[in-house]
């Protein structure tokens, strides 16, 4: 996020796109309806009525995959209407003018025929977003979750530069991340181009001060010689790795012979899981490291128990940039570790150095030394509830709440032409319903933990579809109770919820049930650059089942009549 949670409460409009806020995000949906009872404008674009559109000033129904052609549409509007902030664009951003020929064709009226969004309801929109003084962008898996999802992404960006909506409180590009600590886990280098606090691998000053650290280069700058894991003449690679999309591909095709997962349920979580356990089958060897035995451990050669979050210390890192301690509440359970532990014990079997930790606190000292953003944490300036937002960069910083204040990272920011794509699969008479999937109150994703708490399960316990009732009819459900979802690459049974929530010719699962997975359904096409799957749009067609109880009464009915 650019911005922080709490400054929410002091926006004048809030813009939420592809954000079911008060079920994924509960608490920071408080936030912005605290902002609204303040008086601040509400809107929000979803293909499906969620508990924040109800309350919102405008819903705007898009179809989904439509993204950039209804961003490009807003932009239009507001360059045409004079509401764009030029004495920002002037001294903060370059690249308007390829911005403003690419948005020219976007007109309400051509934007209505792509995205199904009613032309007056985005002139609508867009000048209750441009003419707020501070507005923010709330975004989540809904716009990135698209083989567009880099567009998408830029697309925000572009808005809130055009309006000047950024570097202020209460305005920015705010995307709300998913796992407690997933904003922690990428800061500290969990992706496959860079260390910990997004330093390049490819970088020889950030290769060299690494090697130096870890022991494979002298003071003077040589290769040293010994053991230990990492080669001393070939040092840290400096070649960008994979992403996981990627991996699993690769396992299938046999350039992958290994995999280590730790703390995911790939054959739940990813698209088109019949291809995906394909892919991993074919593995030599698997390890999983979970605290429970998942879908994808009963695959697995070896699977290391770890401890769950009450079980261990050390800090997590919100959406907002903000790093908290955690405290350890009970003792790991049978012979789980912490996932720490088990690493530091698997290096050294390894014959690596420089695995003695003997907690997280010591961790977060070797952090702080060799990674800027985080150099200014210690888990004493940590202790009795105290946050800090990156940057902070040494031990006296207090942390940034908001980025971009007087510049970009890069300087100016850049606006982005951007061109809008249809998704990669589109409904058509084969499979005429296009498929959205997600995530609900109740559960929590591949359901490891939530299907295991009694009172969620009794909640929400099993699959459903939501469907709009004209559709309902045209499927013929009538009372059917069960039907059966397929697409391209499998399928599925579960119930059937019809209900006006959804726009006509959409439908959406959410993917917690293992028996009616919707991933059994999505199409694993994903983002050139950002590499993530379009689990937001496919085709997929509905026959309803056998329901022998529906059965008796129709004939029976039949038969008095
Ligand atoms: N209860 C619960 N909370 C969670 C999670 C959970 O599993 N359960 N998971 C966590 C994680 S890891 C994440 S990433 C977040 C995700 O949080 P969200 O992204 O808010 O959740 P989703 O349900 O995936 O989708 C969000 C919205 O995108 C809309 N949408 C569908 N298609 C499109 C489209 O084409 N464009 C746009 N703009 N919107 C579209 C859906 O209708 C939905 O309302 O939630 C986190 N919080
Ligand atoms: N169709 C569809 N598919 C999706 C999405 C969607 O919207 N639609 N969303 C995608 C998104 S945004 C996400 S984030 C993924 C989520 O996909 P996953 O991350 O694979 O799903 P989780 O169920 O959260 O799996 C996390 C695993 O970690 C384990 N675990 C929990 N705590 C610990 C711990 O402390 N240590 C260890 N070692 N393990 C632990 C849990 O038991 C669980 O098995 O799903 C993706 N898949
Ligand atoms: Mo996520």
């Amino acid at each position: 996020m650019t911005n922080s949670i709490p400054e929410f409460e002091d926006a004048d409009c809030v813009l939420i796109t592809g954000s079911n806020t008060s079920e994924a995000h509960p608490l920071i949906s408080t936030r912005i309806m605290r902002a609204k009872a303040k008086g601040a404008k509400i809107v929000v674009v979803d293909p499906r009525t969620t508990q924040m559109s109800l309350l919102a000033n405008l819903h705007l129904k898009q179809q989904p995959g439509s993204d950039v052609a209804w961003i490009n549409g807003m932009m239009n509007v507001i360059i045409n209407e004079g509401l764009a902030d030029d004495v920002f664009i002037e001294k903060r951003t370059e690249g308007f003018d390829e911005l403003k020929a690419a948005v020219a064709e976007f007109t309400p009226e051509y934007v209505e025929e792509i995205s199904g969004i009613p032309a007056y309801d985005l002139v609508a929109a867009a000048k209750m977003y441009a003419e707020a003084d501070a507005a923010s962008i709330v975004y989540s898996m809904g716009i990135t979750q698209h083989i567009t999802g880099v567009d998408n992404v830029l697309s925000c960006a572009n808005l809130a530069m055009l309006t000047g909506n950024m570097g202020r409180p209460s305005t920015g590009v705010n995307p709300l991340r998913g796992q407690n600590n997933v904003q922690g886990a990428c800061d500290m280098g969990g992706l496959p181009n860079v260390y910990p606090g997004y330093q390049k691998v490819s970088d020889p000053d950030i290769q060299a001060k690494f090697e130096k650290a870890w022991g494979i280069r002298t003071e003077n700058g040589g290769r040293k010689t010994g053991s230990g894991l990492l080669s001393p003449v070939t040092g840290l690679s400096d070649k960008v790795g994979l992403t996981v999309t990627e991996m699993v591909e690769l396992a299938g095709s046999g350039e992958v012979k290994t995999l280590y997962i730790m703390g995911e349920n790939p054959l739940m979580a990813d698209a088109d899981i019949n291809h995906a356990k394909k892919c991993l089958k074919n593995l030599d060897f698997l390890v999983v490291q979970d605290i429970f035995l998942t879908e994808t451990a009963e695959i697995a050669d070896v699977v290391l128990p770890g401890a769950s979050f009450a079980e261990k210390d050390g800090t997590f890192t919100a959406t907002d940039r903000r790093v908290q301690l955690v405290n350890q509440a009970i003792e790991p359970v049978g012979e789980s570790k912490a996932d720490w532990e088990i690493i530091n014990m698997l290096a050294k079997e390894m014959g690596a150095s420089g695995f003695d930790f003997s907690s997280p606190e010591e961790i977060m000292a070797e952090i702080a030394a060799l990674t800027p953003i985080y150099g200014g944490y210690s888990y004493e300036r940590l202790k009795n509830g105290n946050v800090l937002q990156w940057p902070c960069p040494d031990a006296e910083h207090p942390g940034t709440p908001y980025l971009h204040k007087d510049k970009f990272s890069r300087g100016l920011g850049k606006f982005h032409g951007i061109e809008y794509k249809a998704p990669a699969e589109s409904a058509d008479d084969d499979y005429p319903l296009t498929l959205t999937t997600g995530r609900i109150m109740f559960h929590f994703h591949t359901g490891t933990m939530s299907r295991r708490a009694e009172k969620l399960n009794k909640e929400v316990p099993e699959a459903y579809v939501e469907i709009h009732p004209e559709d309902a009819i045209k499927v013929g459900i009538n009372g059917h109770k069960r039907v059966t979802v397929s697409s391209r690459r499998g399928e599925i049974e579960l119930a059937t919820r019809v209900t006006d929530r959804i726009k006509p010719g959409v439908v959406f699962i959410p993917f917690h049930f293992a028996e009616a997975a919707a991933n059994a359904l999505t199409n694993s096409a994903f983002d050139p650059v950002a590499k993530i799957p379009e689990y937001k749009v496919c085709a997929v067609k509905i026959q309803t089942t056998a329901d022998p109880v529906l059965e008796v009464c129709n004939e029976s009915y039949k038969s008095k009549n």
